[in-house]
């Protein structure tokens, strides 16, 4: 059984998963009405995963005897200035995930809630894959600036990563 301010934090972090997305569903539908349609599947695979994400913690903080609860969603933006920004946007929010999940592995370990702190290293790894993927992403967007041509191969390059992952 977990404590309950540690499945108070959990919980915290399933409404942010629940939040990523959302905002990566509404960047898709962005994308699609701006013409980009690989980074609009790419985006909407994301949500997806997202949800992964949500579904893990719900399970584990009700495998664990507490209740998983729900709150209200944050309403996510959706104007980007550009497809740059957008990925800007990204990154930091993903920056913002890692940082969220270190904070719950260190409380987990400094409350000596072994059982949490291990079930966190697989968010623990994801986090440094999201992180190197939209960075990449990102730092091949901001090489090709604004043009359009060559805007249109990383919109296909997108599309196939949406296909592979
Ligand atoms: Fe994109 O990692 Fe969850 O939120």
């Amino acid at each position: 059984m977990i404590k309950p301010e540690m499945a108070a934090q959990l919980n915290k972090q399933i409404n942010l998963e629940f939040y990523s997305s959302n905002l990566y569903l509404q960047m898709s539908a962005w994308c699609e009405d701006n013409g980009f349609e690989g980074a609009a599947e790419f985006m909407r695979k994301h949500a997806l995963e997202e949800m992964d994400h949500m579904n893990r913690l719900f399970t584990y903080v009700s495998e664990t005897g507490a209740m998983p609860i729900l709150g209200a969603i944050d309403a996510p933006p959706h104007e980007f200035g550009s497809l740059s920004e957008l990925f800007e946007e990204t990154y930091k929010h993903e920056c913002l995930i890692t940082e969220r999940i270190n904070e719950l592995a260190h409380n987990a370990f400094t409350n000596k809630d072994y059982s949490t702190f291990n079930f966190l290293q697989w968010y623990v790894a994801e986090q440094h894959e999201e992180e190197t993927l939209f960075k990449s992403i990102l730092d091949k967007i901001n090489l090709v600036g604004n043009d359009g041509h060559a805007l249109f191969f990383v919109d296909k390059d997108l599309a196939e990563m949406a296909k592979a992952g």
